[in-house]
């Protein structure tokens, strides 16, 4: 690989230079987007593999190209150690990514204009899950339900069986991108069951997560369909897994090819299958549990320094906090002070944010990559105490250039998976 980079140096100085920067940023800075991670380098090798150079339309054993000896062997993993990690009879490791993966369920199992109910964007669903502005919002009629904040986020579920009862859904759809609570995937089937429609989990964030037992299995609740991203709490390749019961493994599999896509990036399934092998392993669970403890640590420390967190706490790998009711100022100028002290996280709405979503009052937080690189209490406790220091000092420079060199230097000991 060292020959190829120097190549690289050589014929695209701006890419390499890119590339590099891309790394120095990453190892000198501290990771809290809730959907991003460090995937295995194992699996970095994967996608820069020759895997990339080959079409594979069609499914092992059936191809629509030939030279498929290999590209057959990693899918057939893929699939296999899918199935056995969340316990599902059928499993496609096809999609390219979150929305596609999505899409290709309700495409199939859905006609245009048919019932819906998903979580609010706001209270923490996904744009996939109903939100009006994607494609998948303008082509059903969806009903968004919405969790309560005041109640430790808890979702309604008397008030969602009356709006099924009444709209007679034809799939109940959860999960979400900006939830700090575990789901409780039984109540959505029962209602489903009781008003005949399908059920959905949307997974994405809580993969690696679920695998490793940490949280609720919505397979094991008897969902038809479990969707996740390959690459957040899973530390895979980008990349989405469709898990459904076999009664549907056909349409599935007809949605995600040739329904939706054409070739598959083969290059990530060679990824996917060595990231269910990993979360196969059982040192997984004592990963996941990490993830768990410092999302509290982080957590009390946030509030011990004046942080209102959304539904008052966190039971995931992500927090919301609510940075106007905290402090006075928007998510905006919090994501932008931790950026100026290398501390990355994303501006977020909060529920029924009176603020428009490029100002809005939150910022949205999660510990699944500062896990990966090994950050335990000891680091989760400075690091809720500069937050804090940075957020309210955003304005003071000498403050800003102090904490950005505490966290260089708490970064210089912790390698990031990947990176010379
Ligand atoms: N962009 C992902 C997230 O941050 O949650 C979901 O699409």
């Amino acid at each position: 690989m060292d020959a190829y980079r120097k190549l690289l140096a050589q014929t695209d100085p701006e890419i390499y230079d890119a590339l590099v920067g891309e790394e120095k940023r990453q190892a000198a800075g501290i990771e809290l987007i809730p959907s991003e991670n460090y995937c295995w380098p194992e699996v970095l090798v994967t996608l820069g593999s020759v895997f990339t150079n080959k079409y594979s339309e069609g499914y092992p054993g059936r191809r629509y190209y030939g030279g498929q000896e290999y590209t057959d062997v990693i899918e057939t993993l893929a699939r296999d150690r899918a199935k056995e990690l969340f316990g599902a009879e059928h499993a496609n490791v096809q999609p390219l990514s979150g929305a596609a993966m999505n899409a290709a369920v309700y495409l199939v199992m859905l006609e245009p204009g048919d019932t819906v109910l998903g979580m609010d964007l706001s209270h923490g669903g996904h744009l996939t899950h109903g939100a009006p502005v994607s494609h998948m919002g303008k082509l059903y009629n969806w009903i968004r339900y919405k969790s309560d904040p005041a109640n430790k986020g808890a979702i309604d579920f008397e008030a969602l069986r009356k709006t099924a009862l009444e709209s007679k859904p034809k799939m109940i759809v959860c999960g979400f991108s900006s939830y700090p609570r575990d789901l409780d995937y039984a109540q959505f089937k029962a209602i489903a069951d009781e008003v005949g429609a399908l059920t959905m989990a949307d997974i994405s964030h809580i993969g690696g997560l679920v695998a490793g037992g940490a949280l609720n299995n919505p397979v094991a609740a008897g969902f038809d369909f479990v969707t996740t991203t390959t690459h957040k709490s899973l530390r895979g390749p980008r990349g989405g897994l469709i898990l459904c019961k076999e009664q549907f493994a056909k349409q599935i599999d007809k949605s995600v090819f040739p329904g939706l896509q054409g070739g598959p990036h083969m290059n990530a399934v060679a990824g996917i299958a060595i990231t269910m092998g990993k979360a196969l392993q059982p040192e997984w669970k004592d990963y996941c549990r990490g993830i768990l403890a410092n999302a509290q640590t982080l957590a009390k420390a946030l509030v011990a320094g004046g942080a209102d967190l959304v539904t008052g706490g966190t039971d995931n790998h992500m927090m919301v906090v609510d940075c106007v009711t905290s402090w006075g100022f928007n998510g905006k100028i919090a994501e932008e002070a931790l950026d100026r002290v290398n501390i990355t996280c994303n501006k977020q709405v909060i529920p029924d944010d009176p603020n428009p979503p490029l100002r809005p009052s939150g910022i949205r937080l999660g510990t699944p990559a500062a896990t990966t690189r090994g950050f335990g209490a000891d680091e989760m406790n400075k690091l809720g105490a500069w937050m804090v220091e940075a957020m309210t000092s955003h304005e003071d420079e000498a403050v800003l250039a102090k904490v950005k060199g505490e966290v260089e230097e708490l970064c210089s000991q912790f390698p990031v998976p990947g990176v010379e």
